[in-house]
């Protein structure tokens, strides 16, 4: 059984906006919706753009019905203007096996904004990558084999090729259960993807026992690719206070640096979590108890950097910090 982990604190680099009030939450949208969580967000072209998960229509036990992908734009990243209609849905999938999509990132490349997300199918869970310069039409690029999700993609070429980091599901190599880590995969066209190889294993991440994966795109700083993660720890003494009867994992966000011209070699980690769940909304007001989901990181010309992160997949919310302490928190691994 996994060991458990004791009670966690954010670190004092991060302050919560509002102290933890959601930045966009199910009153600030124009249709049908219960949950918003795990956003993307990305600046491009003078406005930041979000893209967030919303679960609708519970089915009273566990689940929800429904799942589509909105999207808001902002001038300042704190308050948003809602489209009165959702971005990405499965029928804009076109594919009978499709049957969900959520999770989305965003990432700007050369001027175009690219969307990675989670498309559940019939077959198994795949990860999918597209392409839109308007935010009304959405090109599909490339669909993972299962099981894969939580990719993000570094926001230009690394030695000519497009790279990502994802989250593939091993099950049988890594003893039946979650076990699971952040890889990595080089394109020279984001739609043919190779060169695969471990970033980091769960076992590298002392406040973690059950699973890791990329969390916000990569930005760029001269001491190198700074990037969150989710890290996951089990206890099977935890119960549940809310919708669901049985709960038992923590999310947190975690911070690590990668090598400027070489990604695949960490080369700094913050050994305990950045972001910890603490507030109302992230411990115990959602639909899920502690859970930290980031999803989105946004360098600004004054050295702070804004934080976006779902809260117990009910709320989205935000932090801020420099980003010269999130390095200086990125010693040395090992
Ligand atoms: O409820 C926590 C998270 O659970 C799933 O994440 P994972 O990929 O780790 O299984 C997802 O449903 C995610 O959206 C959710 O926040």
């Amino acid at each position: 059984m996994a060991r458990m982990l004791p009670e966690f604190k954010s670190s004092r680099a991060i302050t919560r906006y509002k102290g933890g009030e959601p930045i966009l939450s199910k009153k600030d949208i124009p249709y049908e919706a219960e949950c918003i969580f795990n956003a993307g967000v990305a600046k491009y072209r003078g406005r930041y753009v979000m893209v967030f998960r919303n679960d609708y229509q519970f089915d009273g036990e566990g689940a929800f019905g429904k799942c589509v992908v909105g999207i808001a734009f902002s001038q300042d990243g704190i308050q948003w203007e809602v489209r009165d209609k959702p971005f990405l849905t499965v029928e804009d999938m076109k594919d009978p096996d499709v049957t969900r999509v959520y999770d989305p990132r965003l990432t700007v490349i050369e001027d175009r904004c690219y969307l990675c997300f989670a498309v559940d199918t019939k077959h198994g869970l795949r990860g999918g990558i597209a392409v839109t310069d308007d935010f009304q039409t959405v090109e599909v690029l490339s669909l993972t084999v299962p099981d894969n999700r939580n990719m993000v993609l570094f926001p230009e070429r690394i030695g000519g090729k497009y790279m990502r980091l994802e989250r593939p599901f091993p099950v049988y190599s890594r003893g039946g259960t979650d076990r699971f880590d952040i890889w990595m995969s080089a394109s020279p066209d984001l739609k043919y993807w190779g060169e695969s190889r471990l970033l980091m294993g769960v076992e590298d991440v002392p406040y973690a026992n059950d699973k890791i994966g990329p969390g916000a795109p990569p930005i760029k700083t001269d001491a190198g690719w700074l990037t969150l993660f989710h890290a996951v720890d089990i206890d099977r003494t935890r119960g549940k206070n809310g919708w669901e009867s049985c709960w038992q994992k923590r999310y947190c966000a975690g911070i690590m640096l990668l090598d400027l011209e070489n990604p695949s070699k960490i080369i700094g980690m913050y050994r305990e979590p950045l972001i910890a769940p603490e507030t109302e909304y992230e411990v115990e007001g959602g639909f899920r108890t502690n859970v930290i989901f980031p999803g989105g990181l946004i360098l600004e010309d004054d050295g702070t950097v804004k934080i976006y992160y779902g809260a117990s997949d009910t709320v989205e919310c935000l932090a801020t910090a420099r980003v010269e302490d999130l390095i200086r928190l990125c010693g040395p691994i090992g």
